[in-house]
């Protein structure tokens, strides 16, 4: 059942077993406007980009899945081997307080936290997944109190970017913002939203966030040119997203993905390239886009970090590093932030912007 609750927000019922899944959307209404701005400045942009959360519709959520279990992308699961070892540490004694993540898509990971929570303490905290995706959220939702009938679950469909101060804040929380997502912003981007995450943190509140570290350029590049082509159809699915949102007429064969390291901006870069002139319309804009034969649509960054990188970034946000976990290769970090106190204290609550994402 969807009811509006409030105007832009729709709460949407189904059921679980005997349990009613609530989602909360405040997308609604909103993402149609958000992608059609953002496709009009991308595609006349001199170096075309579509922003990389428009990647993630029903299909696309499903094809990160899918990513997520390729021998070539390391990632996921060298954060899980982190996970499944901090765990115990980090949710012995976590009781009464909001579980939320940010970019929870299929809500796997936190079902290592949730285990090691154990059932009395799960039977008093409450799980909060936000993502840009309904589909993501309320799938997931119904996954885990079939799995976890005692868990009270509470989804939330926004732009994390720039919506953060709809999440509840009663209780003590604990931010996850895993996977290297904070990876897809841009760098000034990352900065505000850590910023902003810190203005909504209280000082017993805290944040994990997953960052993956550089390493060889094979092994990252082999992450995002895999063998069985899902990344391939995972970068070209924003078009497809594009067609249905925007009533646009690209055809995915005329798009070949790209993907490499830029080494002076510690990232990998994703592209779509024109395999030869194309000439695109998007109905909904009233607007005809035109690509010469090898030109690019710029469609995610994927940040690699340093330790310094990090620092740098986590300071000037007003949060401070509380523990620090690495694998033993040093492939990826799981960093546990709080309130730097004395930040706190000059600090009052405010929002950024949503922000676009411009890539360059
Ligand atoms: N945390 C999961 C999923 C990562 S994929 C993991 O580690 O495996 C990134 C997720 O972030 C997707 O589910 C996508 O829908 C979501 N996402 C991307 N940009 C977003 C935004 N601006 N606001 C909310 N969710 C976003
Ligand atoms: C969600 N995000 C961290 C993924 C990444 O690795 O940057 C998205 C992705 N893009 C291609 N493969 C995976």
């Amino acid at each position: 059942m969807v009811m509006n609750v409030n105007s832009g927000i729709t709460l949407n019922t189904s059921e679980s077993g005997a349990r009613l899944v609530e989602t909360l959307n405040y997308m609604d209404g909103r993402y149609k406007n958000d992608i059609a701005r953002d496709a009009q400045q991308g595609l006349t942009a001199l170096q075309k980009y579509i922003p990389c959360k428009y990647f993630y519709d029903a299909h696309g959520s499903k094809l990160f899945e899918y990513i997520c279990r390729l021998p070539e992308y390391y990632p996921t699961r060298t954060e899980l081997s982190i996970l499944r070892e901090i765990a115990p540490e980090l949710m012995g004694t976590f009781a009464h307080k909001d579980l939320v993540e940010l970019g929870s898509g299929a809500s796997l990971k936190i079902r290592v936290l949730l285990n090691a929570a154990g059932e009395s303490n799960r039977t008093t905290l409450r799980y909060i997944p936000v993502d840009i995706s309904e589909s993501a959220v309320i799938e997931a939702s119904k996954d885990l109190l079939e799995q976890y009938p005692e868990l009270q679950v509470l989804g939330v469909v926004a732009d994390f970017t720039c919506q953060l101060d709809v999440l509840p804040t009663e209780r003590p929380l604990m931010f996850c913002f895993l996977g290297s997502t904070i990876g897809n912003m841009g760098g000034d981007e990352s900065m505000s939203f850590l910023q902003t995450v810190s203005k909504n943190m209280r000082l017993d509140d805290r944040l994990l966030v997953g960052f993956d570290m550089v390493k060889s350029r094979e092994t990252m590049e082999a992450a995002y040119n895999d063998s069985k082509g899902v990344t391939a159809e995972f970068n070209k699915n924003v078009l497809n997203v594009l067609n249905s949102e925007l009533k646009a007429n690209f055809d995915l064969s005329h798009f070949d993905h790209l993907a490499f390291f830029n080494e002076a901006e510690s990232r990998i870069e994703m592209y779509l390239r024109a395999n030869r002139d194309v000439l695109v319309k998007l109905e909904s804009l009233d607007m005809e886009v035109e690509f010469k034969k090898g030109e690019t649509i710029h469609t995610e960054n994927s940040k690699k970090f340093t330790k310094k990188s990090i620092e740098d970034m986590v300071k000037p946000a007003g949060l401070s590093i509380q523990n620090w976990y690495s694998d033993p290769d040093g492939w990826f970090s799981l960093v546990l932030m709080g309130l730097n106190h004395l930040d706190a204290l000059r600090c009052s609550p405010q929002i950024a912007g949503c922000g676009t994402s411009r890539y360059l």
